[in-house]
């Protein structure tokens, strides 16, 4: 029946397709409009790039890198054009739809790409890269080869200001090289905000000059797995790896020329393993070995001391929130992180810290005290709270995970709901702004088919849902779901060691969820998705990315 349904679809795409003489009309995201018309502009290697700005340079070489890489060509940059042309502008519009908002023509003289702003110039050319040919690409002589694109028009903006991807580096390392590939990811999908979980249990990530061995010893670990027990599915190779402020420095430019700004996570209270192996001080009990308090029995001998946890789960020994050499450590690192990240928004973790160590600390419960805090909850909700009296005073803003509105919420905080709606329900509610990334919708560490060939974490979370997700519930009125600013998807790492499991588990959910970030709520079609699906298939066959195709099996 729904193999029907998509025999019909594909067949009506294609005589549209046909009709309009087009070689490939199939974009995603979906545009606010676009109407095609009969008839294609060839792009070849004597077509000229016209751009002036430097801003729209750098977004004209990102498409000369594009059809370099993909096509075998690239096109002269100049300011006047000859014959055929590819002209990017940016420039105010007179009345913008929306923010970065650009409008796209293709017609027989050439491609004229206008934004409103430089990242709307950008977004049009990542729809110009959308309605280039995925099939019979011209591998021949190079100045013959040309790239037939249909005559359109399209007048485009975003849905939400916020359409983020998160990526955990902790739990399995990756070189910078994918950080790139990554964040191209982003950009060919018109997302704009990458949010990099630097720190872990399993993994201290970011070079922090003041405190060496938070790589040194932080950075590493016994086991390229990270197994459910200790001494199980660990093969007792060091495994690790950090960035340098150099290299993220690198990466935070590179995403920038792409209009995406880079969230860093530093995790506090809990997640804190690593960084505790690196300073057992942190631990409100220095020389106590770490623990695993379900699986006691089954400690290895490595597992004895402070040591960057070699298993996945929650663990009892966070940051101490009794002590300030704890503060002023975290504030430390905190002068390192700002100068290497201009983003208005700082992430501190805040999930899923135990409080059995703070329960029985006789400085935490002094703190408590003199505080006049009621309990344990109430502590976290201090830390966080200190973090942001500080973060703020540089002018920043800070990010948590949901569980930061238990014990009171931060006053100018960001929150990440991601135990389901809940959570971000109750912060747009307070006047706060919130992020949704809800476990069951967004969670692409989740197994895209129930017949999952490799080991994945947290549950089943197939293609369509993710593309039937709506960010704002319908528990909010009108004037409170003006606070959520938009979605992510996280991409939580203990079973994805390398790049191309990456790359298997975020497509094509991520192609998805870019279509619910940025095409408006009406537009939005699952049938009309899956049709062209099969094209973007092909893409990521250009780009020579993984990716799953369970989806199929599901309709089997
Ligand atoms: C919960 S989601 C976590 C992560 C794990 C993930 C596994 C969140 C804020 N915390 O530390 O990696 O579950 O799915």
């Amino acid at each position: 029946q729904k193999m029907h349904i998509r025999v019909f679809i594909l067949l009506i795409v294609f005589s549209i397709n046909k009709f309009s003489g087009a070689q490939n009309t199939l974009v995603i995201p979906q545009p606010v409009s676009m109407a095609v018309h009969k008839g294609n502009f060839a792009i070849s290697p004597t077509t000229v790039l016209i751009a002036k700005d430097p801003e729209d340079l750098k977004a004209a070489k990102f498409l000369n890198d594009y059809l370099t890489k993909i096509y075998g060509i690239s096109l002269p940059v100049s300011n006047k054009a000859l014959k055929g042309f590819i002209k990017l502008t940016t420039r105010k519009f007179i009345k913008a739809p929306g923010k970065d908002a650009y409008s796209l023509e293709v017609n027989k003289n050439g491609v004229l790409i206008e934004g409103d702003t430089y990242a709307g110039t950008f977004y049009g050319i990542q729809s110009l890269i959308q309605l280039l040919p995925v099939n019979g690409i011209d591998k021949g002589n190079k100045n013959t080869r040309s790239l037939l694109v249909p005559f359109v028009t399209m007048n485009d903006y975003p849905r939400y200001d916020y359409r983020g991807m998160h990526l955990d580096v902790a739990r399995h390392f990756f070189p910078i090289a994918f950080i790139k590939k990554y964040i191209d990811y982003l950009a060919l999908h018109k997302m704009n905000f990458f949010h990099w979980h630097l720190t872990d249990d399993q993994g201290w990530r970011i070079e922090i000059k003041k405190y060496p061995l938070l790589t040194q010893v932080g950075a590493y670990r016994n086991g390229t797995i990270i197994g459910r027990y200790p001494g199980i599915g660990n093969d007792n190779l060091k495994y690790g790896g950090f960035y340098t402020q150099d290299q993220v420095k690198e990466i935070v430019q590179y995403a920038a020329d792409r209009h995406i700004t880079v969230v860093p996570e530093i995790e506090m209270p809990g997640h804190a393993s690593a960084a505790i192996a690196a300073y057992p001080w942190l631990s409100c009990f220095p020389s106590e070995e770490t623990i695993i308090p379900s699986y006691p029995s089954r400690l290895s001998q490595s597992m004895k001391g402070k040591k960057v946890q070699e298993t996945w789960g929650v663990f009892d020994d966070v940051f101490c929130a009794g002590t300030d050499s704890t503060f002023k450590f975290l504030q430390d690192v905190i002068d390192e992180v700002l100068p290497l990240f201009p983003s208005q928004y700082i992430h501190v973790g805040g999930d899923e810290c135990p409080k059995t160590n703070w329960k029985r600390c006789s400085k935490c419960q002094a703190r408590m005290k003199a505080e006049g805090l009621s309990n344990e909850h109430e502590l976290q909700s201090y830390f966080i709270q200190r973090m942001e009296k500080y973060l703020n005073k540089k002018g920043r803003t800070l990010i948590g995970w949901d569980e930061i509105l238990e014990g009171g919420l931060a006053p100018n905080a960001w929150v990440m709901s991601w135990r389901g709606e809940k959570g971000g329900i109750e912060a747009a509610k307070q006047n706060h702004n919130v992020i949704m990334t809800p476990g069951e919708y967004v969670y692409f560490d989740h197994s895209q088919t129930r017949n999952e060939d490799s080991v994945t974490i947290g549950g089943f979370t197939p293609l369509e849902t993710v593309y039937k997700y709506e960010p704002i519930p319908s528990e909010l009125n009108s004037s409170d779901s003006t606070y959520v600013k938009g979605a992510q998807a996280n991409l939580w790492t203990e079973y994805i060691h390398y790049p191309s499991k990456v790359e298997y588990m975020i497509f094509p959910r991520m192609s998805a969820l870019s279509e619910v970030l940025w095409s408006p709520k009406v537009s939005r079609s699952w049938s009309s998705f899956e049709a062209r699906l099969p094209i973007q298939f092909k893409r990521y066959g250009l780009w020579g990315a993984n990716f799953s195709q369970a989806f199929y099996d599901l309709d089997a």
